[in-house]
């Protein structure tokens, strides 16, 4: 049984209070974590640790990141080990997507620190200088379905700016997290500038989110908790970057090359048992190749190995959908009902049927199902995918239009001919109801600080 711990001021500490921690796979307990029910020390902690962090300079800060990347490479099988055993997912997928771009994502912003430029402005009887000061102490949510990989992400840009950091991840895969503040302990990283606390959102996250020490929020979970987020931080000024759900499309015009579109539009649709936020879940195919399209899908569909959703709740809730899709007048091609004796399994499932507009396929469901839609035209396409409230992601697979459909859908990111090519350089955010702002290169680096203009006369 692990047992985790809160990581305050350089040290770990336990709650009287514990939350289980349960293993996808089996159902098992696998680790007792702290119930915190406030965050109070570790702000204190993270506000009095600002005082030096803030005040070193950009490179001492960025070769710190490069330490963390250094660190976590040494240790990679062991993160990948939790990272498995708390999601469920497959360990090579634990290995190569999360923790490999948990590493990533630390080496990016270490070194891109550079690209910073020191903005001049010169008027003709003056000059205007334009500084990047840190936010101060910011507040990093995350959620369970990559756990280490979106924590590293908000983490690298918040530290390399100078913030000093409260971080809660989700009470479902505290692990990997921990691991990392044993990590930091490891590399003596300064004391209070990283401080984890764990337990319910509605508890200790809502305490952070509430707390007037707290300067800037970082928030990555479901559009519900970002809406209570965003009405608790909206009249405190804070500033605030939510990335929250979608609901996705992969078109599939008439032209797709499919040798390319049907592996790339399976892996979409149930990478992590379809736990990505950038999931394709509403695949929409033209009528003319639908056949030739769906001959081919579903077997490659069969053969795509998954692990298990995220908890008992999140399989029920996606049951559920399964349930309604039936109501709807979906048919279910393949998958669709739980399957072993342990764990939270439920295979790639397949649903055609559904009108575009039902609520099937226009929520979020984030879970291992995808909807089959036809269209005639590419304006109907276009309509049909921007018919959901929200805006994240998609892809369009064509060889000669790709790029004419991509800027028609409403939302933040398109792929052309592919799914989750990531340049960490680019922005990354949704539209309508996916979130407000961007991460990513210079929009992370924006986020975490504030410009502040010194006009000097000559
Ligand atoms: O996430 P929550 P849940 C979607 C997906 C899923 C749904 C709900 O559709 O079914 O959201 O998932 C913390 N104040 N996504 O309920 O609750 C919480 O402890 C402060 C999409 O598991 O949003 C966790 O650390 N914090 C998403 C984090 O918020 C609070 C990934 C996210 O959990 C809080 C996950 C509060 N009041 C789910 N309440 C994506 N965009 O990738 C909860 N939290």
């Amino acid at each position: 049984m692990i047992i985790v711990q809160n990581y305050i001021a350089g040290s770990f500490e336990t709650e009287i209070e514990t939350i289980d921690d349960i293993g996808p796979a089996t159902g098992e307990k696998i680790a007792k974590i702290p119930r915190t029910l406030d965050a109070n020390a570790s702000i204190s902690a993270a506000k009095e640790a600002k005082k030096d962090w803030a005040n070193r300079t950009i490179e001492e800060r960025a070769q710190w990141l490069g330490k963390i990347a250094d660190a976590i490479e040494q240790r990679k099988s062991e993160l990948a080990k939790v990272e498995s055993l708390d999601t469920g997912k497959p360990i090579e997928v634990a290995l190569n997507v999360d923790i490999d771009r948990c590493i990533k994502n630390f080496r990016f912003f270490s070194e891109y620190h550079t690209h910073i430029s020191e903005n001049e402005y010169r008027m003709d009887d003056a000059t205007n200088f334009i500084l990047r000061k840190p936010m101060g102490v910011v507040a990093l949510i995350t959620p369970w379905n990559l756990p280490l990989y979106l924590l590293t992400w908000k983490l690298a840009p918040a530290l390399l700016m100078g913030n000093t950091v409260v971080a809660k991840p989700s009470e479902l895969t505290p692990l990997s997290a921990h691991a990392l503040c044993q990590i930091l302990e490891d590399i003596q990283f300064p004391k209070g500038v990283v401080n984890m606390v764990h337990g319910f959102g509605h508890e200790v996250g809502q305490s952070i989110i509430e707390h007037p020490d707290i300067d800037a929020i970082s928030f990555t979970g479901g559009t519900q908790t970002g809406r209570i987020v965003a009405s608790i931080a909206a009249p405190m000024f804070k500033k605030l970057s939510l990335e929250l759900g979608g609901k996705n499309s992969s078109i599939i015009l008439d032209d797709a090359d499919l040798s390319i579109a049907i592996p790339g539009v399976v892996r979409a649709g149930f990478l992590n048992s379809g736990q990505i936020c950038l999931c394709g879940s509403r695949i929409l195919v033209h009528a003319s190749i639908y056949d030739e399209f769906m001959k081919e899908f579903i077997p490659q569909v069969n053969n795509f190995s998954i692990g298990p959703v995220i908890s008992e709740n999140h399989m029920q809730k996606v049951l559920s959908y399964i349930e309604l899709a039936k109501e709807e007048g979906g048919e279910i091609l393949t998958g669709g009902e739980q399957s072993g004796e342990n764990g939270f399994f439920i295979p790639p499932t397949v649903i055609t049927g559904l009108e575009p507009d039902s609520r099937c396929s226009t929520e979020e469901i984030f879970g291992p199902v995808v909807t089959i839609h036809t269209f005639q035209s590419d304006e109907e396409a276009i309509a049909i995918a921007n018919n959901t409230d929200y805006g994240l992601a998609g892809s369009v697979w064509s060889k000669q239009r790709g790029m004419a459909v991509a800027e028609k859908i409403e939302s933040g990111m398109i792929w052309v001919n592919t799914w989750l090519h990531r340049d960490l350089r680019v922005p990354f955010g949704g539209v309508k109801d996916s979130g407000l702002g961007r991460e990513g290169g210079r929009w992370s680096l924006e986020f975490f600080s504030q410009p502040i203009n010194i006009c000097v006369m000559d």
